[in-house]
């Protein structure tokens, strides 16, 4: 039996499964867990995230003075090693969600859309197929401006719409995004897997050095210099190998996949996705955003 999947943009009002396991107010360990102010804030961002709907206007978010204290710490440290991600950001301000996806939207049609936290791979995948980026409104606890244990908004704003800006790597997050529906959960590990190791965690060369793109990475002081040391091991990226990899979560990866141009594994990653066992294919029609389930 082929999982339910989304056949239209709408249907993205669907996927909105939540994971809970590094939320503050479930995880013990999270920086916010004693901090009942912390706590409520984001309480009440994660209702806005459960109220929006395609369709509706994104809520802008008045932010706090200590919040873009956070902002402001996060975006100058890592302003420290890689140049301006030239998404029009500065240090005064947390970008508003609406406006960063009206910017990435003329960029390569790529679309933003509040939600509360970390979703499922199949519904976070899932809306990719379809041009659109689940992106988190909140920010970090202030008490650990360098590390989350969960996506905020640092994380999409310095890691993901970036890469999501350009048009070769909007692409390769569609196509993993149109390979995960309706795949079976084995599948679905697979494709969150090499999701991790590239969109994530992704090491490229350029000009024969090896640079750093995953939004895990450029959101992550510690872990992007760690990564570009010689510490941690270095595979080729090769998607039958990446895709059954474990993968670390709490800490930093052991071993890092490199691929050797954008080009080249966005065509190592089709073959593959290919190569996945489906009764049915997809094609993606652009003018009504809706799938052609073939
Ligand atoms: N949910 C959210 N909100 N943001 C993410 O970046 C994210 C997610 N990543 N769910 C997913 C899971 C990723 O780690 C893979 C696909 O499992
Ligand atoms: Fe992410």
């Amino acid at each position: 039996k082929v999982p339910w999947f989304p056949r239209k943009i709408r249907d993205l009002d669907k996927c909105n499964l939540l994971i809970t396991k590094y939320d503050p107010d479930m995880d013990q360990d999270h920086p916010g867990f004693s901090d009942p102010e912390y706590r409520k804030r984001r309480r009440f961002i994660a209702e806005l995230a459960a109220n929006y709907k395609h369709y509706s206007h994104v809520v802008s978010l008045e932010y706090t003075p200590e919040e873009v204290a956070t902002w402001r710490e996060v975006y100058r440290t890592l302003r420290t090693i890689y140049p301006d991600v030239e998404c029009g950001y500065g240090e005064d301000s947390i970008p508003q969600l609406r406006k960063v996806s009206a910017f990435l939207k003329e960029k390569t049609g790529f679309q933003l859309r509040p939600v509360a936290g970390l979703l499922s791979a199949r519904d976070f995948l899932a809306s990719l197929a379809f041009r659109v980026f689940q992106c988190t409104q909140y920010i970090r606890h202030a008490s650990a401006p360098m590390h989350s244990p969960e996506p905020d908004c640092c994380h999409e704003l310095l890691g993901h719409i970036p890469m999501l800006a350009d048009k070769e790597f909007a692409q390769f997050s569609q196509e993993i995004g149109l390979a995960t529906l309706g795949a079976s959960d084995e599948d679905i590990e697979r494709l969150s897997t090499l999701y991790w190791f590239t969109v994530e965690f992704g090491l490229c060369k350029q000009n024969g050095t090896v640079k750093a793109y995953g939004a895990g990475l450029l959101s992550s002081y510690g872990e992007l210099i760690y990564a570009l040391s010689n510490e941690p091991e270095y595979k080729p990226f090769n998607p039958e190998e990446t895709a059954i990899q474990p993968y670390q979560d709490q800490t930093f990866q052991p071993v890092y996949f490199v691929s050797e141009s954008f080009e080249d594994a966005k065509i190592k990653m089709r073959r593959y996705s290919s190569s996945i066992q489906r009764p049915f294919s997809v094609r993606y029609d652009p003018f009504t955003c809706s799938l052609e389930v073939l």
